[in-house]
């Protein structure tokens, strides 16, 4: 079924953009990422793109992810019959220059209305973004039986790392929605699921099981039709099952869990974009290991809104909220409005911040950062061939 435009969510943001371009660029938007190729729908089918080799200069590009169109971006594009008119600035990559007629070559990425987008501390800050434009991100945790091994319990629903998505979900200006999958697996679901409401405050929590199919309809009614939904979290925790369920057949394959380490065989191993038959449009992606924040600043931590409002009234202005004397939060603590843990994760959120803001100047050296990045780009890949099965960077 090909796509058109408006089914893919085209809409007036990105039309009013449309002014500032070539008349001869084409919008299309990206529904699938490989290597170093990008499948685009919108267009008369779906076409694998190459990006225009100048993108990759860093000289003309702050950073180089900005280069770098994702999943759920709007793109421009020239097709193949253009090529004798473009201008020697604007050359595709190497294979596509070759040829009369090569793939389409992405010129420009729209501006993005909403983005997810992480940084890796192995990576030293450098920002990958996982999803563009996405209204929705459903962030996926799933139950363990009860009698499951202590790693696969370890992997299983983890307040602090949903609160490190909610954060950088919120920052990117799209809506989180914590999905507990796998709810057959646990009796008291509800019990964890109103925990976790409770203690983090006006964020949907939902539980669902993607295998019965319970819960799918309340689950769709959290978004808005046509919208674009993202999906993330770690592997296994049946993110291509919902995608499966909502799409109504088996198109993401999806694999068994391998109950004695919690390390599925980890089948996504790319992120694209699906539509539903009500019109929905989702983002699967493969497993996430680590999830850095990506451009927070204090301010952002809209999950800790009542910690930060608390802690302005602690007697030290650089209060750590550890054990120092008129510490607000820790008195807070104490009278049991919020728990030790998030209070924990709140100063962790913001040693990371303060580390990230001592890290950035060296990060912008441009030629030095050039060549870096690529290693890093290498070493990131080479991973990947090695068998590699969530995204590491
Ligand atoms: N018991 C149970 N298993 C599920 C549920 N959803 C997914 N699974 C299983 O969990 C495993 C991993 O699912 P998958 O969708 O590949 O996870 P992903 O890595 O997040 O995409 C598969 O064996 C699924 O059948 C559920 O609601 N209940
Ligand atoms: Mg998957
Ligand atoms: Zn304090």
């Amino acid at each position: 079924m090909t796509l058109s435009r408006n089914d893919l969510g085209w809409s007036e943001y990105f039309e009013a953009q449309l002014d500032e371009l070539d008349d001869a660029l084409i919008p299309a938007r990206i529904i699938g990422q490989h290597r170093r190729e990008w499948d685009l729908g919108g267009l008369d089918g779906v076409e694998r793109a190459v990006l225009a080799g100048r993108r990759w200069d860093p000289e003309k590009e702050a950073a180089p992810d900005e280069a770098q169109p994702t999943v759920g971006d709007w793109v421009a594009v020239r097709l193949p019959q253009d090529h004798g008119t473009r201008s020697p600035t604007a050359a595709p990559l190497q294979h596509a220059q070759a040829k009369p007629t090569g793939p389409p070559v992405i010129e420009h990425v729209f501006r993005r209305r909403t983005f997810l987008q992480r940084s890796s501390m192995a990576r030293r800050g450098q920002r990958q973004t996982i999803v563009a434009n996405v209204d929705t991100v459903f962030i996926v945790a799933a139950f363990a039986r009860e009698d499951s091994h202590e790693s696969v319990a370890k992997r299983s629903i983890h307040p602090r790392r949903l609160e490190r998505y909610v954060t950088a979900v919120r920052n990117g200006g799209a809506q989180p929605v914590i999905v507990l999958n796998k709810s057959d697996l646990a009796p008291d679901c509800e019990k964890t699921a109103a925990a976790l409401r409770e203690r983090l405050k006006n964020i949907k929590v939902l539980t669902v099981s993607a295998t019965s199919h319970h819960a799918m309809d309340e689950l769709v009614a959290t978004v808005r039709p046509q919208s674009t939904i993202g999906l993330v979290g770690l592997s296994g925790v049946g993110k291509s099952t919902i995608v499966n369920a909502l799409l109504g057949s088996d198109v993401q394959k999806t694999s068994a869990t391998r109950e004695s380490d919690a390390r599925g065989r980890h089948t996504t191993t790319h992120r694209e974009l699906f539509s539903t038959p009500s019109g929905l449009l989702l983002i699967d992606t493969p497993g996430m290991r680590e999830f850095a924040l990506a451009d927070v600043t204090p301010e952002d931590l809209l999950a800790f809104e009542d910690i930060a409002e608390q802690a302005q009234h602690c007697k030290f202005r650089n209060c750590r909220h550890q054990n120092e004397p008129g510490c607000a939060v820790q008195a807070a603590v104490l009278q049991g409005l919020f728990s030790e843990d998030r209070v924990e994760n709140y100063r962790h959120l913001l040693d990371e911040l303060e580390k990230k803001a001592k890290a950035e100047p060296r990060k912008r050296t441009q030629g030095a950062a050039k060549k870096s990045w690529n290693r890093k780009n290498r070493s990131a890949r080479a991973h990947q061939r090695g068998g590699g099965d969530e995204e590491d960077w």
